[in-house]
């Protein structure tokens, strides 16, 4: 099997790019998601296995819930605890390779130092709307599972045997309890598998035949899927679940043009004690109403909301996205901002944007 986005070409100039360079900084989007950190793990696993120096940075620090993705053998660079040091990576590296994000804008505070570099740059992602023009080398599949599953086909049609090396076998200790333990045995192999298995929400959305394909590969190489799903899906603090609760109690509000809306507010989160990373998942917990076919879950920042939307076959959630929430992303999971000031005069004025977004979008 062959992805069809993986060209010849494009694999002939990835492997020449690499060659080539010996200081790679492999870069994530800000608030890195499972995918994010697998793919750029895993991506920064195999380079160093070949020798390279690699520097995986992010905008910012990752969720505690996906800590357990690093892997100890890679050197992770946070700007929003070390701005100086990922500033330094990107100027001393002679290739760029951006993973799960279509543009220099989702790397935030990465931005101005990663368009400045004069290094080669690649693109590895699946989001709509590319920016082509900022990369030599771009592979860009919307029509696959999770950046994971995109870098999985290009390592595989790079390097026949990666699944193998730098450490096998892949597998995930028994012992969940204790983090450090797992997170020493963390592999290409089950990286990419956690990045797949977060972006497809455990193979409910975006899932092809190839993606399957990819799963049942990387099963039979050792990868244990059953620790990965304790980790990922039966780890979370009793806080997250009675937020759940709460939010879809008292906080759903159902409009009878068929969508859906929630809004975390600062005070919610704080009363919560709700951690970065425990939302993850409410928002698509309204596309369970039949009658629901766009979900939208705001979240209070400083001096903005976090949009994530969602949508079932058939509806945007890539256009609703972009007409009103300055986002994008995937046709049915997208994710933008709402600021105050600019968009609304107060973060109290966020329910009516909402409501009238999307009574406007699908009236
Ligand atoms: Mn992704």
């Amino acid at each position: 099997m062959r992805m069809q986005a993986v060209s010849q070409e494009n694999i002939r100039a990835f492997r020449e790019a690499i060659q080539q360079s010996t200081r790679i900084a492999v870069v994530g989007h800000t608030h890195p998601d499972g995918d994010a950190l697998g793919s750029c793990t895993a991506l920064s696993l195999w380079l160093a296995g070949r020798g390279k120096a690699v520097s995986c940075i992010f905008p910012d620090t990752p969720a505690d819930n996906l800590l357990f993705i690093l892997s100890p053998d890679v050197k992770y660079v946070y700007f929003d605890a070390d701005a100086s040091a990922a500033e330094a990576a990107i100027r001393a590296c002679d290739l760029i390779v951006q993973l799960d994000c279509n543009h220099f804008s989702r790397t935030e505070g990465l931005e101005p130092f990663l368009k400045a570099s004069t290094a080669r740059k690649i693109l590895i992602d699946h989001h709509l709307n590319p920016d082509r023009e900022s990369f030599d080398v771009v592979f860009s599949t919307p029509e696959i599972s999770s950046a994971s599953e995109l870098l999985y086909w290009v390592l595989k049609a790079a390097d026949g045997d990666f699944s193998t090396s730098p450490s096998a076998p892949l597998e995930m200790t028994e012992d969940l309890s204790c983090r450090a333990q797992s997170r020493h045995l963390m592999t290409i192999g089950t990286a990419l598998m956690a990045g797949m298995t977060t972006d497809t929400n455990n193979f409910a959305n975006s899932v092809f035949p190839s993606t399957f394909q990819m799963a049942s590969e990387l099963i039979a190489a050792g990868v244990n899927r059953d620790a990965l799903l304790q980790q990922l899906y039966s780890s979370y603090r009793e806080n997250r679940v009675r937020l759940m609760g709460y939010m879809q109690y008292e906080g759903l509000k159902v409009l009878p043009e068929g969508a859906a809306y929630m809004i975390l507010t600062k005070d919610i989160m704080s009363r919560f004690d709700l951690r970065e990373g425990e939302s993850e998942g409410l928002v698509n917990v309204p596309l369970s109403i039949g009658a629901v076919k766009l979900s939208v879950l705001l979240k209070e920042d400083d001096g903005h909301f976090r949009v994530s939307v969602r949508s079932k076959k058939g509806t945007s959630a890539q256009q609703l996205a972009v007409r009103f929430f300055h986002g994008g992303g995937h046709e049915n999971a997208s994710g933008g901002k709402l600021f105050i000031g600019p968009d609304i005069a107060n973060a109290q004025a966020a329910e009516a944007y909402v409501s009238n977004a999307l009574k406007t979008f699908l009236g």
